[in-house]
């Protein structure tokens, strides 16, 4: 098309239109934008990660962001996408982008969102196993290595909370290990978009215990859910997840807490309470849009601030 790339805000789109976004960015902002593969999925297809760079000189902080962990949570990557568009093709208006580093994967389960495309559109797993005629998919969400297979996940194939064979037995969890632990100490943001319900959540899942630093991941948290509520008007909860929600055991971020050590280690759950819940309709893509924005840019500005 005239613009190079098929994306827009007013629909959702397939892996295809949200991976030639990305390439198309990097085609035409090649002094900031690069995209790279850091893994296949079970049936092959490519995850791909945007790193949007600062432009300011020497080693910077990093940010890392993704979304599409469940497949039919499509207003994840639709949001993700929108954060994408905002610190690549807006970014005069932000100063903090000048001075970090962003990773973003905006599809991390491809296999299980272009199936919930295809007829299963509530499908929330990859799609481990389903040419064998058995149950399929590993709950992506469940399968990190930290406190693996512990509370509220199964052990059970045939459960939506399936935790897979062992502690990052599915290349997409493998995939984004490798890739945020290759990034070492610089990592100062991890935050994996989810949804419904409103909610931003911070560790721990596994159980009801919270962090040493909790009260600073409490603090942004909150600011957050302020800006987030002044740009796109709904309101966020924030809290610890075992206790907002329920115990769930091998989730990102708890990794991201526990392994490498991530200071600003969030969970995302978006629009919205309900109503709509996973079915939630393309003309809340903008709104909601604005507010994940909001939420990586409040903690991108204490991110660069200290
Ligand atoms: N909710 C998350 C889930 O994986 C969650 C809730 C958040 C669990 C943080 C663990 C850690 O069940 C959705 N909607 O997927
Ligand atoms: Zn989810």
């Amino acid at each position: 098309g005239r613009k190079g790339h098929r994306m827009t805000f007013q629909n959702y789109h397939r892996v295809s239109d949200i991976h030639g976004y990305l390439d198309y960015l990097a085609q035409t902002f090649p002094d900031l934008v690069s995209v790279q593969t850091i893994g296949s999925s079970i049936e092959g297809r490519p995850l791909k990660m945007i790193k949007i760079t600062g432009a300011k000189a020497g080693p910077k902080p990093a940010f890392y962001i993704d979304g599409g962990i469940h497949a039919r949570e499509w207003i994840s990557p639709a949001s993700v996408s929108y954060i994408i568009q905002e610190l690549v093709e807006n970014r005069e208006k932000y100063a903090f982008a000048d001075s970090i580093d962003f990773y973003i994967v905006p599809v991390v389960n491809p296999d299980g969102y272009e199936y919930t495309h295809n007829g299963m559109r509530l499908w929330r797993k990859n799609r481990k196993d389903a040419q064998k005629g058995r149950c399929a998919g590993t709950d992506l969400n469940r399968n990190f290595g930290y406190k693996w297979g512990g509370a509220g996940s199964s052990r059970d194939p045939c459960q939506e909370i399936y935790a897979g064979s062992g502690p990052f037995s599915e290349p997409e969890t493998q995939a984004i290990r490798n890739f945020v632990s290759s990034l070492g100490t610089r990592v100062r943001g991890y935050v994996t978009f989810h949804s419904y319900g409103q909610y931003i959540l911070y560790p721990w899942g596994y159980d009801k215990k919270v962090p040493p630093d909790y009260t600073d991941l409490d603090r942004i948290g909150k600011m957050a859910a302020k800006k987030m509520r002044e740009v796109g008007g709904a309101s966020y909860t924030v809290g610890n997840s075992a206790s907002l929600l329920y115990a769930a055991s091998g989730g990102a971020d708890d990794w991201a807490k526990g392994g490498p050590r991530v200071k600003y280690t969030y969970t995302i759950e978006l629009r919205d309470r309900g109503r709509f819940g996973f079915l939630l309709p393309a003309n809340y893509i903008v709104p909601t849009g604005k507010e994940a924005f909001a939420a990586i840019q409040t903690i991108s500005e204490e991110i660069a601030a200290t």
